[in-house]
């Protein structure tokens, strides 16, 4: 069949691809001084997490040295750990908040 000539207009193609944003793991760690219901408490405020979610991770946590607290976009995971680490330091608590490449 005939081309069509190119306008140099940008046209969407017809299967648009996306290149999906790199993901980052919130991790918590243990240590030996934060209290187990400010974790918990921690999991609830900033994760979203119900009471059993939040205490089954903090133990887990408490138990194997670290664990997730949830998988976000980078501005975001930022953001939760940032204000994580600052809400410990306020209650002086040690705890610690991370985050890694998915
Ligand atoms: N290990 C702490 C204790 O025995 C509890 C704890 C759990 C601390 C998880 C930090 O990320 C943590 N009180």
């Amino acid at each position: 069949p005939q081309h069509q000539p190119d306008h140099g207009v940008a046209v969407a193609p017809a299967r648009p691809e996306v290149t999906p944003p790199p993901l980052y793991t919130v991790l918590l760690l243990n240590d030996d001084y934060t209290p187990m219901d400010f974790v918990v408490d921690v999991l609830m405020q900033f994760f979203g997490m119900s009471l059993e979610k939040a205490t089954q991770v903090m133990l887990h946590v408490h138990t194997r040295g670290r664990g997730v607290c949830g998988v976000y976009t980078r501005e975001i995971a930022e953001t939760k750990v940032a204000q994580v680490n600052e809400y410990a330091r306020l209650n002086q608590h040690p705890l610690l908040c991370t985050m890694e490449r998915a």
